[in-house]
Order: structure tokens, then sequence, then C-alpha cells
């Protein structure tokens, strides 16, 4: 797979895709991720990229200019459509099926801005898809597009030293995870379970998928509900 990023902020990307398991998949040619700074693309002398929007209203709006010229260099580079991804507080929320899909395409690019948004001729003219990684407000789109790197690139066959890890990933199940203990077996008062050393795999099994409901009734009442069959 590759994944392009069109940013301004491209030296924010260094550190989350040079650690741990996003740097060992690039090392195993897994994943290509390239870095592409949106400002490269401008083309007046300060090297503007963002406007006052037409109609007035506060802040500044991403020209298109930029972003256009941007987006063909990186498709010159590698002409493989896949999916183009706008990070947008105005998107559809991202989640673990849409980690899912992208990690299945061959190409991804993201477009991370910043200012207060993107001229719709973006969105439009370039086919992106507008995603949020949740209801609050970043200051931008790069934290948005890491986020959804390290979710993709864990999915990808053989990113995780352990092949079955990413199956049994919480919400691929549709549940919170069991609580987990490691040793030692009283830590300041607080003591592991009985049943988990009990050495009885059914009745561990058992505990866990109960504990596992409870959490996600307490917690996460909202996976719960699966939207049919009222009553
Ligand atoms: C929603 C606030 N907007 C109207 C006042 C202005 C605005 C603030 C911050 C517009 C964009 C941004 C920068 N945020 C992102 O680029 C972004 C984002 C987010 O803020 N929250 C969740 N997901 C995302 S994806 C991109």
């Amino acid at each position: 797979m590759r994944i392009d990023v069109l940013t301004l902020f491209p030296e924010m990307f260094e550190s989350p895709l040079g650690h741990s398991i996003v740097k060992r998949a690039q090392e195993q040619g897994l994943v290509e991720i390239a870095l592409t700074n949106i400002r490269d693309f401008a083309t007046d002398s300060y090297r503007k990229v963002d406007d006052k929007p037409y109609g007035g209203g506060p802040g500044m709006v991403m020209m298109p200019g930029p972003v256009f010229s941007c987006f063909e260099h990186v498709q010159f580079l590698d002409p493989e459509p896949g999916r183009t991804i706008l990070l947008s507080p105005q998107g559809q929320p991202f989640n673990h099926a849409k980690a899912v899909e992208f990690s299945q395409v061959k190409r991804l690019i993201l477009i991370a801005g910043r200012y207060e948004g993107f001229d719709e001729r973006i969105r439009i003219g370039l086919g992106a898809e507008p995603i949020s990684i949740g209801d609050y407000v970043l200051n931008g789109g790069e934290l948005a597009a890491m986020v959804i790197i390290d979710a993709v690139v864990r999915l990808l066959p053989g990113a995780l030293g352990d092949e079955d890890s990413a199956k049994d990933d919480s919400f691929s199940e549709g549940l919170l995870e069991y609580p987990q203990y490691t040793r030692p077996e009283v830590f300041r008062g607080m003591k592991v379970p009985d049943i988990l050393l009990s050495g009885d795999h059914a009745k561990i099994a058992q505990w866990r998928r109960q504990q596992a409901l409870e959490r996600t009734e307490k917690w996460r009442p909202d996976l719960l509900d699966t939207g049919d069959t009222p009553e």
C-alpha cells in the first residue's frame, strides 16, 4: 500500500511514523508513506495557501490551487487511484469499519488542512471523502491523518508480529475487552481475581465474556444498540 499525505506540516509526522509498528511496516515494505508539503505548490512569492472566505465570516480558507497542484503531483508520482480522504470536522466519523475498508486499498491520499476549512471545490474536484476522527475541535487535520494511518497500518497483513492480534481487537468484536492482569498476584492490596489463577480455561473464557458484556453495558451501551428489533 502507498499512503500520500498532503500537509502544511510534514515535520509533525516524523516521530509517529518513525516508531514502532508503523516504522516496522515501512521497513518491511508493507506500506510506503510519502509526505508532500502543500505550500511547495503555492504560486505567489509569499507562498500563500489560504484566503478570506467569499461571503464574509471569520478565519481563512484553504485555497484550491495549491491543493489541486499538490494532488496532481502525487498522482504523477503514482497514478494508482485508490481513495482520497479529506480530514475535516464535517466528515463522516472514522471507525473500525472504515479502517478495515481503507486497509484494503492499494493507495490512500490523505489531505490535512489548517485554517477554518477547505474551499468546497477541493472536495468536489478531487472526489475526496470528508472524514472526522470525533466530535471535538483540533487545530488541524494532521493528528487526524496520523490516527488514520496508525489504525490502517496495523491491519495490513504482516504488520503485527502475531497474526491473530488484529482480529482479537476490541471493536472488531463489537464489545469492549475483558480486564487484564499480570504479576504480581497482589498489588497494593488489590488481588488478581481467583478465577484467572484457577487454570480452568472454560471458566476463564466464560468469565471474560461476562466481564466484556458488563463493561460494554456500563461504559459503551451504544455499542450494544444494533438499531434493529425494537423491544
Ligand atoms: C468545527 C470548528 N470550525 C468552525 C468554527 C472551525 C474549524 C476548527 C478546526 C475547522 C477546522 C479545524 C481543524 N480540524 C481539522 O482539520 C480536523 C478535525 C477536527 O477538528 N476534529 C475531528 N476530526 C478532524 S479531521 C480534521
